[in-house]
């Protein structure tokens, strides 16, 4: 009776141990899992576990770098739209804070908080983004120095598209002042017409009244399920001044793109005269914020390319893409440069070579470098390569230049680049991480790419020049130290 008594006993108080002993058990497994995998970047931001997409509201307040993004809580796949949150001095190193937006039960958000921007009304930072179903937009306001508590508005600002308007989609609000009016863009398309931007005016954020759209672009015509894959819904739109124009920047058929012009402020329409790719990668719906000496920053989620078993197996997807410095060009044309910050994570040059015909191979460890590649004029063929011991023999990533030939001639892993390499000489900024390489070719054509090298034990990378020696200026490599111990950025 005792003995049974005491197990009793025992087994009650020992449950809730048992309980907590195995969760904090299973977490440090799935933590050090994930410390382990070569594939998760290094120096790239990212939440310590889970799904994460679109850059969210990146904001400078009070002497920190904030930066929200899509957040999944319940693991490595799309849904359950949070807002996750990480702070930074630097926007290099970073650290998590608690999930800042979460579903409210019964809410406009109830289904999901989705993309949108935070900007300050009268000292106080005021978000605005969408809440689905259907998608409205909603408001919240902080003032906590921290940006960690958001109070909401318990309806949305704008509830409904503006009538008569057959939209695709509604969502992803990007709010910028001009005076003493705000404008806001709303990401949006017109069955069977094309994605487009609705432009709405306000003076307290709170009442908006639709003016027009700000842009608009082409259906492709082939219809598919969702109307942002045939160009009928554009995501994630950003307009901002940039030198002496505006810049347009929207997301859609899996690819971002940038529109310079002017716009005309007493009709509030935008004029483009120039338009692009803004990467010709794995890169979607970029957000951009001003840093604390006013340079435009932009900010974009860089998806998984590998199946969804894959990345749910993992128990990660999605990275953050470094942080671009953007400009634009005499002639418009939008460029963009890693910002000089992330410099502070360089680790020794692992070589440099300026002089002819002592070019050896660069090597890069453990997944984490930067290389820089400087051509002269190139009078023949070259070929910035990098090769790995995991991966069957052959560059696992290569970008290559043949003098002659249009537009064509320049390739990533032999895929065509639009994009003119007007003097022939290539300045290639190359970042790998894990599984992300970012590059960037005469500050002009960027192109994100993922890439799932096997085996933990032999990350080390070849990097190799081709083409003749007396056509390199400079190649350099620099390992790049991680910014936390563990692979969990935090
Ligand atoms: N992601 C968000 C939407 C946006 C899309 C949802 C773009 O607000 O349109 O997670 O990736």
């Amino acid at each position: 009776m005792n003995i049974t008594r005491r197990r009793v006993l025992y087994g009650l108080t020992a449950l809730p141990f048992a309980h907590h002993l195995g969760l904090r058990l299973a977490v440090g497994a799935a933590q050090s899992r994930l410390a382990l995998d070569p594939q998760r970047p290094q120096y790239h931001l990212l939440p310590a576990a889970n799904w994460m997409n679109d850059p969210n509201g990146p904001i400078y307040w009070r002497g920190k770098y904030h930066l929200f993004f899509q957040y999944n809580p319940n693991g490595a796949f799309w849904g359950d739209m949070h807002w996750d949150h990480a702070i930074s001095d630097d926007m290099v190193h970073w650290r998590h804070l608690p999930v800042a937006l979460a579903p409210t039960p019964g809410g406009p958000d109830k289904d999901g908080c989705f993309t949108g921007s935070i900007v300050v009304e009268k000292g106080v930072p005021t978000m605005l983004y969408t809440g689905v179903n259907p998608e409205v937009q909603c408001l919240a306001t902080s003032r906590d120095p921290l940006l960690g508590i958001w109070e909401k508005a318990a309806k949305p600002v704008i509830s409904a598209p503006p009538p008569g308007l057959n939209v695709t989609g509604f969502r992803d609000p990007c709010p910028w002042r001009e005076g003493d009016t705000w404008y806001m863009g709303v990401g949006s398309g017109i069955k069977k017409r094309g994605g487009a931007v609705l432009l709405y005016r306000s003076t307290d954020l709170r009442e908006w009244e639709y003016l027009h759209p700000l842009a608009s672009g082409t259906w492709n015509g082939k219809p598919t399920a969702d109307p942002v894959d045939s160009g009928e819904q554009w995501e994630c739109p950003d307009f901002f001044p940039l030198g002496k124009k505006y810049v347009l920047l929207y997301s859609t058929e899996r690819k971002v793109y940038w529109q310079s012009g002017e716009l005309d402020r007493k009709e509030m329409v935008f004029h483009r005269e120039k338009q692009g790719l803004l990467d010709d990668g794995a890169y979607y719906a970029p957000k951009s914020m001003l840093d604390h000496e006013g340079n435009r920053i932009l900010w974009g989620w860089i998806p998984e390319t590998r199946p969804l078993a894959d990345y749910k197996r993992a128990g990660w997807a999605g990275v953050m893409s470094l942080p671009r410095v953007l400009t634009l060009s005499g002639e418009g044309e939008l460029e963009m440069r890693v910002d000089p910050r992330v410099r502070a994570l360089r680790g020794p040059q692992t070589n440099a070579h300026t002089a002819v015909g002592t070019l050896d191979d660069l090597r890069i460890s453990n997944y984490s470098g930067e290389v820089h590649c400087l051509t002269k004029k190139a009078a023949g063929p070259v070929r910035l390569s990098l090769t790995s011991q995991a991966q069957a023999p052959g560059a696992f990533f290569s970008v290559s230049y043949q003098p002659e030939g249009g537009e064509t001639t320049l390739k990533i892993d032999n895929k065509p680049i639009v994009g003119k390499i007007s003097d022939g000489k290539l300045d290639i900024r190359l970042f790998l991480d894990g599984s992300v390489i970012e590059v960037f070719i005469n500050d002009r054509i960027a192109c994100t790419r993922r890439i799932y090298l096997e085996g933990e034990k032999a990350t080390d990378v070849l990097v190799k020049f081709e083409g003749g020696a007396d056509q390199l200026q400079e190649l350099s490599a620099w390992r790049i130290k991680p910014i936390s111990h563990d692979r969990l950025t935090t």
